[in-house]
């Protein structure tokens, strides 16, 4: 039982990075050097945001601190946070960040080969009730950081070299692939370390759960309304699934890729493009699932396919369980031939 409480083999996100960076000679730690800034982004939020209910009880939020500093809404102070940490690594040149209308190109005298999409506090309207929230991340390369055009960031999803998130909640956990499989790291407070806790994470190529706004019904198109009615009203006599809707995709998502399962956000009438946005939340979570041996679609191609022409722009999107996503690419498909 001694060895069971005392790990000795503290497998930690850096060491396994270095491990990965190894299997590629030719790299000189870029990447490692870029993601080790990620974390340390992570764990600045992961702080800031278990702080964050005694900042409203102690009166700090809205007020002024002690240096006279306007208390941040914690979604801008995160994104401030990210994006000094990418640039001061000196290995990005382009920064898509949900906070910012604008791209953040680098100062040339910093610039690296790298662009990260982030979006720095998904879900962050569920601070005030304690609902877990998230960090999510994709990272490309450039084709040449001295002439960096926007055009270097509108890259398909597939193009990403690594994706992730860290979700705040009861602990701190950093999901990560770097393009051969997925791994989940749990934060230790007493080391300020991520250890490896969910080693080759693959998700359950089928699912008792599904995951929708079913508050949206009304606006659904027919195949999206016919696999949500298949999953209450089974024809073939299986159970019905569960209905599990937390509201914050990084919560939503995770628990889909450990338990199995699909998460949803059609379109609607009201929103044709759904509301997930793609650079920052739709690319990295479909590479994710992709990596875990499941499937992202968004109701007319594979996610990853995609080719964004707006840094913000929005795409439906059904990812989840292999036989799950397969199922609603069907009636996807049976529409278009009908139509
Ligand atoms: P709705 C949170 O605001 C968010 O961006 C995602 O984290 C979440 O999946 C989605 O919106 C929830 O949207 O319309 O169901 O409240």
């Amino acid at each position: 039982h001694e060895a069971e409480t005392h790990r000795t083999d503290l497998m930690t996100i850096t060491r396994y990075v270095l491990n990965e960076q190894s299997r590629h000679p030719e790299s000189r730690g870029d990447f490692t050097i870029l993601l080790s800034h990620i974390v340390l982004g992570c764990k600045f939020v992961c702080s800031a945001v278990s702080k964050a209910g005694l900042a409203k009880l102690i009166g700090l939020a809205g007020e002024t601190n002690v240096q006279g500093e306007e208390q941040k809404k914690l979604d801008v102070l995160s994104n401030e946070v990210f994006v000094k940490a990418l640039i001061s690594s000196g290995r990005t040149c382009i920064l898509v960040s949900e906070e910012d209308e604008e791209a953040t190109f680098v100062d040339p005298s910093l610039r690296g080969k790298y662009c990260v999409v982030f979006d720095p506090l998904d879900g962050s309207s569920n601070i005030d009730c304690g609902v877990s929230i998230g960090t999510i991340f994709g990272v490309y390369m450039v084709k040449d950081k001295d002439n960096v055009t926007l055009d270097e960031v509108l890259q398909p999803g597939k193009n990403m070299l690594a994706a992730g998130y860290c979700m705040y909640g009861s602990s701190c956990t950093l999901v990560l692939s770097t393009g051969s499989g997925v791994n989940g790291f749990t934060l230790d407070p007493s080391l300020g370390e991520f250890i490896l806790t969910h080693p080759d994470i693959k998700i359950p190529k089928k699912g008792k759960i599904y995951s929708v706004n079913e508050g949206n019904a009304k606006n659904w198109d027919g195949p999206t309304t016919k696999y949500v009615e298949k999953c209450k009203y089974p024809k073939d006599g299986a159970s019905p699934k569960s209905l599990r809707y937390i509201g914050s995709m990084v919560a939503d998502v995770h628990r889909t890729l450990l338990y199995g399962g699909i998460f949803l956000y059609p379109a609607d009438k009201k929103s044709p493009n759904g509301k997930l946005r793609v650079l920052y939340e739709v690319f990295p979570m479909s590479f994710l699932m992709e990596q875990a041996g499941g499937q992202a679609f968004t109701g007319k191609q594979r996610a990853l396919d995609l080719v964004p022409t707006k840094i913000h722009q929005r795409s439906p999107i059904f990812l989840g369980s292999y036989d799950e996503v397969e199922e609603i690419k069907g009636l996807y498909a049976a529409e278009e031939n009908t139509a």
